[in-house]
């Protein structure tokens, strides 16, 4: 018996453009961001096309923990929010992040996913854009660095937001990586 074409789902679900904010705390910051990369490249459906410098920044939250380091990846995707969401949450635990009771402690990964296209998404598990984005500074700037010109989906443009936040003693540690 032949297969039905009609009634098959799309093989691929279309490309979104997607950015992942990236932070660490914990257990050389700089390598946990670079083994976190790694692990992006490798994701199934998906290609990193940018990474923003890495960024030195104060901690947000309490203060009785070690200076955080952040960064930003643009990736191309056909993961859903909720697949992307799946793969990020394992590569943390592939790198030994523990989910504390303490809300805002020191991690040795965090991957949040700040923008899914221009895509709204409120559910129980996943808030996009992320909550903090329009007010970290460990946000915005890595992000400028790879999407200057970028509006949010609320129509905000990145370099309004930039205008309003300052950068908190935020210090560029390393070059903006494309390709
Ligand atoms: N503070 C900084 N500077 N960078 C982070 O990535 C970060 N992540 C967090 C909290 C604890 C809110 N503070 C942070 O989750």
């Amino acid at each position: 018996m032949s297969d039905d074409n009609s009634v098959r789902q799309p093989d691929r679900l279309p490309e979104y453009q997607v950015y992942i904010g990236l932070g660490a705390n914990l257990a050389n910051p700089v390598m946990q961001l670079q083994n976190a990369i790694a692990a992006l490249h490798q994701l199934a459906d998906s290609k990193v096309v940018a990474v923003s410098g890495f960024y030195g920044s104060r901690p947000m939250g309490p203060q009785d923990q070690p200076d955080y380091v952040n960064a930003v990846a643009r990736l191309n995707t056909r993961l859903t929010p909720l697949a992307l969401l799946d793969a990020l949450q394992q590569i943390e635990r592939q790198q030994g992040r523990q989910r504390k009771a303490e809300r805002w402690g020191p991690r040795s990964i965090d991957l949040d996913i700040l923008l899914y296209a221009n895509h709204t998404i409120t559910s129980e598990r996943l808030t996009v854009p992320h909550y903090g984005l329009t007010q970290r500074e460990f946000v915005l700037y890595p992000l400028a660095d790879i999407a200057p010109a970028l509006i949010l989906p609320c129509g905000t443009p990145l370099q309004a937001l930039l205008q309003r936040v300052p950068l908190n003693g935020l210090e560029k540690l390393t070059e903006t990586c494309s390709g």
